[in-house]
């Protein structure tokens, strides 16, 4: 996957030399290039804002740099994504669609935002993608692309060492993970679940499943809103639960009531 970013901070997106996305660059299952947004600046003072149209607080980035920069990153390939408070907020889904593409530009805003022209004529030629981290404002769009990279990166083949670790996990199963626990076996007097270590896997996969169904009921019953993920292998026999409901509807999680 080829990735261009671009940014007032380059040194901002740094970590992505780092850790797996850096041995996933090191093997070539990513070619991560970032760019200074004010190498497409001609005046002295390597202006990249200006004030906002119709007054307000604050500056607004300026469309001609970003039109230089995409005219020269574009491909036919390319996919523009914009962070941005007012994009579709990031999901699992949204990761594995971003994973798909061959060729990814993502643009940093700054400031107050990027003049909406850019996306708009950016959108004649290839397709974008606004995307927000969550409902909670930044300074800017450079730490929700080291999130939304790493999200993708990790669904990339051969990135994650074990690739089997992504079927489990929260997100993916539409259910939260199940807590874990490593040696020791009791630790400030805290033990490990005894069923943990009985070396019974089908009721160690029980407890498993009913310990992400009655977290996910507390933590993120919006989860479980349209019944259970056909994923989560249903209610286990012990809680005398049903099987996953394929299109959702009704379903009982120990204590959380009758989801409508
Ligand atoms: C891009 C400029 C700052 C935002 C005035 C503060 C994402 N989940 C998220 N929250 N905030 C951002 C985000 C913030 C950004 C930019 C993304 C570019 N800002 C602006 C509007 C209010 N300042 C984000 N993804």
């Amino acid at each position: 996957m080829k990735i261009d970013i671009v940014s007032i901070f380059p040194e901002y997106l740094a970590p992505l030399e780092l850790s797996l996305i850096g041995k996933a660059q090191s093997t070539g299952l990513l070619a991560v290039s970032v760019y200074d947004l004010r190498h497409w600046t001609s005046d002295v003072h390597r202006t990249v804002d200006d004030t906002p149209y119709g007054g307000g607080p604050g500056m607004v980035m300026r469309p001609e740099p970003w039109g230089l920069a995409l005219d020269e990153l574009a491909t036919p390939e390319a996919r523009l994504v914009v962070p941005s408070p007012a994009g579709t907020p990031l999901s699992q889904a949204i990761a594995h669609d971003l994973a798909a593409e061959s060729h990814l530009i993502f643009a940093c805003g700054r400031y107050e935002g990027i003049d909406q022209r850019v996306l708009d004529h950016a959108a004649s030629r290839m397709p974008v993608s606004e995307i927000s981290l969550g409902d909670y404002v930044l300074f800017g769009g450079e730490v929700a692309v080291l999130v939304i990279m790493e999200a993708v990166a990790r669904l990339l083949p051969g990135v994650l060492g074990n690739a089997d670790s992504l079927v489990e996990e929260s997100h993916e199963s539409g259910v939260l993970e199940a807590p874990m626990y490593t040696k020791p076996p009791s630790w400030r007097g805290l033990d490990v679940p005894e069923i943990l270590r009985s070396g019974d896997h089908g009721r160690i996969a029980a407890w498993r499943r009913e310990q992400a169904l009655s977290r996910t009921a507390a933590r993120r019953p919006d989860l479980l809103a349209g019944g259970l993920p056909a994923s989560s292998g249903g209610l286990p026999a012990s809680s005398g639960g049903l099987p996953a409901s394929p299109g959702g509807g009704q379903f009982q999680v120990p204590g959380a009531g009758v989801a409508e």
